[in-house]
């Protein structure tokens, strides 16, 4: 069964979303010019999502998600019954299941930004688990989170797959994974994915694909700005990019100007000059031992890490 929630998102009396806003006009004034990635998914950046999580190149989704299959009942050994799950992100539909069918779990908390998507994630899991009693939270969880106090009692498990950790920068990394044990409290567990760095060739295909679907999820941005935010930047006139930065040990995407621009968004006007960039994505690729290291910075102990034959994702356990 599915329970209530509430609402989140600030915008102005035009429906604006005031921290879209206010990220864009000071990411595009700021000398290396940049969006933060968390703008990509409205509706139509999800359903791009989607699409490259199937995409041959893009290992990272099908290599977890085998890593559940395979070792579900394991993972579930070590956590154990009766706990609450906290996810952190809405459950997608397909990973979320093959933890929950393993484990004798209390209750299942998915906490996410976006209500609709919650709504609609919940809707079809409780399909699956009739039994299960499901309180999605509507909540930005890079803050504490309240939990409903009908799970308050429980022991957690934190669950973040995804290696979403991996497009935050180590310091915003461990300042979450802090909450998150605020958020679980003591007795805790986290189980978290995280990609694996690996050859560079393997990384750059998984994130400028040859049917260009990357492309377009990073150019959605742009339309996403052009439509909520009253601009006109030129979508043809950028170039999808993704580059590999060694000292940060991560991709990162960036929309490349093809020529000197001049475009305005929110009556704020905007140059570029040819080559220019801005730096929409971060997704840093980690060694198991700064996996470990990570986690052990924002407040958790490993006790056990699962990986598959290729070497290219971890799942981690880890104990608050
Ligand atoms: C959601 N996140 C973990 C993806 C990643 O791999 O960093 C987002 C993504 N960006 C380009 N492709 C996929």
């Amino acid at each position: 069964s599915v329970h209530a929630d509430l609402k989140l998102v600030e915008t102005d009396d035009d429906g604006v979303d005031l921290a879209f806003r206010a990220d864009v006009l000071r990411g595009l004034s700021e000398r290396q010019k940049a969006i933060p990635a968390r703008w990509f998914y409205d509706l139509a950046g999800s359903e791009i999502f989607e699409e490259i999580t199937r995409l041959q190149e893009y290992y990272p989704t099908r290599v977890e998600t085998g890593l559940l299959e395979t070792h579900g009942a394991a993972m579930a050994t070590r956590i154990g019954p009766n706990r609450s799950v906290v996810e952190f992100g809405s459950g997608s539909s397909v990973k979320t299941p093959l933890l929950l069918r393993e484990l004798n779990a209390a209750a299942y908390v998915p906490l996410d930004i976006s209500g609709d998507f919650l709504r609609q994630s919940s809707q079809e899991l409780a399909e699956k688990f009739p039994d299960l009693p499901i309180i999605p939270v509507e909540a930005n969880f890079m803050r504490p989170v309240e939990l409903p106090a009908s799970v308050r009692h429980l022991d957690m498990l934190g669950f973040f797959p995804g290696s979403t950790i991996g497009n935050m920068v180590p310091h915003t990394a461990v300042d979450l994974l802090r909450t998150m044990r605020d958020t679980l409290g003591e007795g805790s567990q986290l189980l978290i994915g995280f990609d694996r760095a690996k050859d560079i060739a393997r990384l750059i295909a998984a994130y400028d694909d040859p049917q260009g679907v990357t492309a377009r999820f990073n150019l959605n941005l742009i339309d996403r700005i052009n439509r909520e935010l009253d601009g006109d930047m030129p979508r043809e006139k950028f170039r999808h990019v993704a580059r590999w930065n060694a000292d940060w040990s991560r991709i990162e995407m960036h929309l490349e100007a093809l020529e000197d621009l001049i475009f305005s968004v929110s009556d704020q006007h905007v140059k570029m000059r040819r080559g220019e960039t801005i730096h929409t994505e971060n997704s840093h690729k980690y060694t198991p031992n700064q996996a470990r290291l990570l986690l052990q910075a924002g407040g958790w102990t490993p006790v056990h890490l699962w990986t598959d034959t290729g070497e290219d994702f971890l799942i981690i356990l880890a104990d608050a």
